[in-house]
């Protein structure tokens, strides 16, 4: 990365000299908007056959304020819209909101707002602060998923889907809060209990709506090869997630007093067979216990005679759902006193009930073989199980012991009898061949990858559209009846669903019988609405999901947003998109071409402990900081009490660390242009970008210094004649010279979308136009008219107001944003090199090419390596150089 320090350095040791006008951005900011909104300048319609870009940016939740984060993804998406504009293309930038969730409904409770207006009032305010950023966005598309004529799409398709059976029913696992007697989404359990009531979460199984994505598993996972342009990381979060494991299941038979029933019993009467899976065949052999998970339906039988059996399968009832929360939770188990038998060995193997094992994954059993896998390595140890290593360490260890700890590379097979000195693929195949003899075992593949549960007992949310009847069951709402309305006043008190209170929307007629009927109060889960606005912003109004208009600009080409959606929103969204394109809804199979993933916005955090020892944390806005020498802090006061406080970390941007920055008051400050050049000069737009006070103010002197520049040759600038490249003085060709190679390279920045160099080659280029001496020629005027025209397109993607301005007040044109995007002058740029014969002893040998202004050093080097000259310089010392800039290199030997 450029080091941003030394250049707002450069700027801040500028000679500001008279100015003719002050830069005064929040006057010329509003002018450019009134401007842009007046010619609807970013209002773009379908053109066929001229070249589109559709450039999206996620939309917000409408939280109330927007955040820096907001700040940077939209101004990143912003940048790359009007780069693309400029370049000739059709673009497309649009803009809408997240409107469903949880926060309105909390907000709600807290003051008393239905969820609607306390939504409606957050866009409203939102939305006047995304315009004061400038953003090229085409408003009339502007999409709030809250509304009925969004939202009904969301019910349209859910019963097109249901119709080919993409959606069942099925029960699911909940959180279950059983003071409020309600459903608790994840984020609401905190250490296992209900946030409201304290109360230790239960799980609780109930009906619900499931999408099969697991359907377009194999789909999903292999159009990711054909993603070329996403950050590979993200590409593989999403392999991860979808899972697709090649393994061997393996049956274990057992023999019981008294018969088993249920799922994964495997078997009819007292005899057996427990299935597990395993991608670790080769390891059979290694195989010391077999662990069931506690729902399981042979620890469910062992349960029935040992009570405090069913009591740890309880107790492993509790606590979240969610899989993170499995994976950290410490590991326990139970002994069910029962074995199974090894189907190769013919052994007994101890039957545990273990929490580590996940009923809703593979056979929801697993064989433990402690020795070369983790988790049973734990677990052995804890409860005394025996470990049997199977399998060559890369050491050669034949019997690696004492066991440090579980090896679970791949490895030659040891200890495993007519398996021995096979390799992992070997091993799996003869192991998988003799199961498969016994019928005990065969390969299989499995994915990771579940059903998508839509179903929320929630609000604020896209009500489900179905109606349960006593006497035909659910029965789908019909076409013409949707959309199913949200009545959008009711204001939740935290008691659940305040849908299954309000008559006036539970109550209905069954659609097929007549008869009262009663509606499903369950909403979708938000994760829908998201799944498919960008479709929506190509057809406003459309009196279909999509139309034809959507050909056109689909698929986006250019997706920017945070890498926390790198999973679930893009994986839904790509589903969503095969859904439509197998219902002809469009003819797209990925949505999103391209994707940038931006970096966190970070800053200092600052604290102090109160006498019980929390964290206080204080607003680096309200500190003052000394640093050292080198820029270190080193300490913080409070600026309203001058006493210290704590230097924390540097940290994401949060609330919880009260740590932001709050962009309203950066623009009412600066300037929207300079909290843009300031996001897009301090880092790439994928890394980390560390928020700095000095950063802002030195973006904001370099806006002024051009304001001052441009004012100062205003006369000059808009009087200048034509350039005539021939006859300027060399000092001038040196400037047009630096000019160009500045804006070669910025545009080969702006094509990797490198931002951050392409500012510094902007400071690059005021920098020439600065040493360009006044009044000595006309050419010197050309001169400047020619480099400030290339600055002022090549900034106005990231600071358009500015540059809007300038370009009118200098006379180069109505608008920039029509202007042609620059091009470097190749002449200009040839001056960079220039070619020099060399002498031996006087005699010509050969010829270089070396930059114009490189150092002798540089061309006594390139002279005395030129492959020809070598030849007669070999071997003899050399006892001078004669150069002649620009001319000849004479070696004297
Ligand atoms: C024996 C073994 C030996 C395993 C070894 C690993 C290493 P992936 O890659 O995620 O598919 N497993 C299977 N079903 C499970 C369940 N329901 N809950 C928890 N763990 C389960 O992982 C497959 C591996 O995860 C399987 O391979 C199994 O442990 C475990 F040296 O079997 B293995
Ligand atoms: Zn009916």
């Amino acid at each position: 990365m450029l080091c941003s320090a030394i250049y707002f350095e450069l700027f801040e040791n500028w000679e500001i000299t008279v100015i003719a006008e002050s830069y005064n951005p929040q006057a010329l900011e509003a002018e450019a908007q009134r401007h842009w909104d007046e010619q609807r300048t970013f209002a773009v319609r379908e053109e066929p056959g001229r070249e589109k870009f559709y450039c999206l940016s996620m939309f917000p939740y409408p939280s109330g304020r927007l955040h820096m984060g907001h700040v940077r993804n939209y101004t990143i998406g912003d940048v790359i819209t009007r780069y693309q504009r400029m370049l000739g293309k059709n673009v497309l930038q649009p803009m809408g909101w997240d409107a469903f969730g949880l926060p309105a409904e909390n907000a709600a409770m807290a003051g008393g707002v239905a969820p609607a207006q306390w939504t409606d009032n957050n866009i409203a305010y939102m939305k006047q602060q995304l315009r004061s950023l400038g953003f090229a966005v085409d408003w009339d598309r502007e999409v709030a998923t809250c509304r009925p004529d969004y939202y009904r799409w969301n019910q349209w398709l859910f019963l097109q889907m249901l119709e080919r059976g993409i959606v069942y029913q099925k029960t699911g696992l909940v959180n279950w809060d059983p003071i409020d007697q309600t459903v608790l989404a994840n984020e609401q359990v905190i250490d296992g209990r209900g946030w409201r009531t304290g109360a230790v979460v239960e799980k609780r199984e109930i009906p619900m709506y499931y999408l099969a994505i697991t359907q377009y598993a194999e789909e999903l996972l292999a159009e990711l090869d054909q993603l070329p342009d996403w950050p590979e990381q993200v590409r593989l979060m999403q392999k991860n997630w979808i899972g697709k494991s090649y393994g061997v299941r393996i049956g274990f038979p057992y023999q019981l007093p008294s018969p088993v029933t249920g799922r994964g019993a495997g078997g009819e009467g007292e005899s057996g067979v427990l299935w597990v899976f395993t991608t670790r065949a080769d390891t059979l052999m290694g195989a010391t216990y077999v662990a069931v998970a506690a729902e399981h339906p042979l620890a469910l039988y062992a349960a029935q005679s040992n009570p405090a059996l069913a009591a740890f399968i309880d107790e492993c009832r509790q606590g979240g759902v969610t899989e993170a929360e499995l994976a950290t939770q410490e590991k326990k188990g139970f002994a069910t006193g029962l074995t199974v038998t090894h189907p190769l060995t013919g052994e007994p193997l101890p039957l545990w009930v273990a929490n580590y094992v996940l009923m809703a994954y593979g056979e929801g059993a697993v064989m433990a073989v402690p020795a070369h896998d983790e988790r049973d390595f734990a677990f052995a140890h804890q409860y005394g199980l025996a470990i049997k290593p199977v399998i060559r360490t890369r050491a050669g260890d034949e019997t690696p012991a004492p066991w440090q700890e579980a090896y679970a590379d791949y490895g030659i097979c040891i200890h495993s009898g007519q398996y021995n000195g096979l390799d992992f693929e070997q091993a799996v195949d003869a192991i998988a061949a003799d199961l498969n003899a016994r019928q005990l075992g065969e390969k299989k593949v499995i994915w990771r990858l579940r059903d998508w549960g839509i179903s929320r007992q929630r609000y604020w949310g896209t009500p489900i559209p179905i109606i349960h009847c006593d006497d035909c069951g659910t029965v789908p709402v019909p076409d013409d009846q949707l959309p199913v309305i949200l009545p959008d006043y009711l204001v939740p008190d935290g008691s659940g669903n305040p849908l299954n209170k309000y008559a006036e929307f539970l109550n209905c007629a069954c659609p097929k019988c007549g008869r009262p009927a009663r509606r499903e109060t369950d909403t979708m889960d938000t994760f829908v609405d998201s799944s498919w606005y960008f479709f929506r912003y190509c057809t406003p109004g459309a009196s279909a999901m999509v139309d034809a208009r959507a050909d056109y600009w689909m698929p986006v080409d250019q997706y920017v947003g945070g890498i926390e959606h790198a999973i679930l929103h893009l994986l839904y969204s790509r589903f969503w998109t095969k859904i439509m394109r197998d219902l002809g809804l469009t003819t797209v199979s990925e949505p999103f071409t391209r994707l940038l993933t931006q970096g966190m916005v970070i800053a200092p955090t600052f604290y102090r402990e109160s006498a019980e020892g929390r964290k206080q944390w204080i607003n680096p806005a309200d500190v003052s900081v000394q640093t050292d020498d080198k820029g270190r802090p080193v300490a913080a006061t409070l600026k309203s009490d001058d006493q210290s406080v704590v230097i924390g970390g540097i940290e994401k941007m949060a609330k919880s660390k009260n740590n932001g920055v709050d962009p309203q008051a950066l623009i009412g400050q600066y300037g929207a242009d300079t909290a843009r050049l300031f996001i897009m000069f301090a880092a790439p737009p994928e890394q980390a970008l560390e928020w700095s006070d000095s950063g802002v103010a030195g973006a904001y002197r370099f806006l002024r210094r051009l304001w001052i520049y441009a004012a100062e040759h205003q006369e000059t600038i808009r009087a200048a004649g034509d350039l005539d490249a021939a006859t300027l003085s060399e000092p001038l060709r040196e400037i047009r010279h630096e000019l160009h190679e500045a804006l070669r390279q910025a545009l080969n920045d702006f094509g990797r979308h490198q931002f951050n160099t392409v500012v510094s080659g902007g400071m690059k280029i005021l920098n020439a136009l600065g040493r360009i001496e006044t009044g000595k020629e006309p050419s010197a005027a050309a001169v400047r008219r020619e480099g400030l025209s290339v600055l002022l397109r090549l900034l106005s993607p990231i600071v358009p107001h500015i540059t809007h301005e300038l370009w009118r007040e200098l006379g180069y044109g109505d608008d920039v944003l029509n202007a042609a995007w620059p091009t470097p002058d190749e002449a200009a740029l040839a001056r960079s090199f220039v070619a020099m014969v060399v002498q031996v002893n006087g005699k010509l040998r050969g010829q270089i090419e070396v930059p114009v202004d490189a150092e002798h050093g540089v061309i006594e080097q390139a002279a005395q390596t030129e492959p020809n000259v070598q030849r007669f310089i070999e071997g003899k010392p050399i006892r001078k150089i004669v150069v002649v800039p620009g001319k000849l290199v004479n070696l004297v030997c």
